[in-house]
């Protein structure tokens, strides 16, 4: 049995489009209606909410609140280092992406010495930086953060001092630059990735497994694959945005949706497969945005998946 420590960190201030800081207020309010004992079985620790910052004006375009998701992630980092440190399971319940770079920051703080494997599960690579990115929304970086990347070479913006004194600070996070390497990234579902993105994909070689040849070679198959890949890796964090599931499928409630991705059991039978091996040490659900929603249809599949996966776990 793993024993989870459930994180909230409802912070949004890395996506363009309101309301994935509601995602998690969504998610206990489906598993009230679906009668889960998720939010009551679990240990639960509430991050504070940063919404008041979104009134104040925009001062860093190429990067936007690149301030506070700086102490944001900092925070989140902190909690998750706790949490290893006491022995318990992290599963961190995010409202934008930009909440990966803490999490992976917080698993390198636990195991400075582990060479640390990260599974992206999501439709977009994130690993735009303040010199790249077309809209400067920050969830769609932080994997460049995590492993210290600039991408200067492909740069379109002419970047402010004080966003880079700030994007700095974010590849700092605990004084460890990279936490990550290029090499010891997995990409399943990537589907939507832009110019800059691809050119480091293919410049690093970065492993994809993408959405029909996960369907090709089977669930199973593509976690031997991920898993054999990260074959060096001491420790692994799995990081699941909802956009990498089928909106047609499963619901528009989510910031960046993209067609033509996987099913919930899909999901399902691709992380809990994941988790059976020891060297998975943090698992993130992000970016469920119930004001886009109807009905609140994501976090009711979120919550199928989330408690699906702890079952498996739990049973094995
Ligand atoms: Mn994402």
């Amino acid at each position: 049995m793993k024993s989870f420590r459930i994180i909230e960190n409802p912070s949004e201030l890395g996506a363009g489009t309101r309301g994935s800081s509601l995602g998690i207020e969504a998610l206990r309010i489906a598993a009230i209606n679906k009668k889960s004992k998720l939010f009551y079985d679990n240990e639960v620790v509430t991050l504070p909410k940063n919404n008041k910052k979104l009134f104040k004006e925009v001062t860093m375009p190429n990067a936007i609140r690149l301030k506070q998701i700086y102490h944001r992630i900092e925070v989140l980092g902190e909690e998750v280092n706790s949490t290893i440190n006491e022995k318990k399971f992290p599963l961190v319940i995010s409202g934008d992406h930009s909440s990966a770079a803490g999490t992976i920051a917080g698993l390198k703080k636990s195991y400075p010495n582990h060479r640390i494997g990260v599974i992206w599960i999501d439709a977009h690579s994130d690993m735009h930086t303040p010199y790249t990115t077309p809209s400067g929304n920050v969830h769609g970086m932080p994997l460049a953060m995590a492993m210290g990347l600039d991408n200067k070479k492909k740069a379109r913006n002419e970047v402010v001092d004080n966003t880079l004194d700030y994007w700095e600070k974010c590849k700092d996070l605990f004084d460890i630059n990279p936490k990550m390497n290029p090499k010891d990234l997995v990409f399943i579902g990537l589907r939507s990735s832009e110019v800059e993105e691809d050119a480091l994909i293919e410049e690093y070689d970065v492993k994809k497994i993408l959405v029909n040849e996960v369907r090709e070679m089977g669930t199973l198959n593509t976690v031997k694959e991920s898993l054999s890949y990260l074959n060096d890796c001491d420790s692994i964090y799995i990081s699941l945005d909802v956009d990498s599931m089928d909106p047609d499928i499963t619901s528009y409630g989510t910031g960046t949706p993209v067609k033509d991705g996987f099913t919930p059991d899909e999901v399902i039978e691709l992380v809990s497969n994941l988790l059976k091996d020891d060297r998975i040490k943090a698992l993130e659900l992000c970016e469920i945005n119930p004001l886009l929603d109807n009905k609140n249809r994501m976090a009711e599949i979120s919550l199928v998946i989330l408690e699906d996966i702890i079952n498996i776990i739990n049973k094995e």
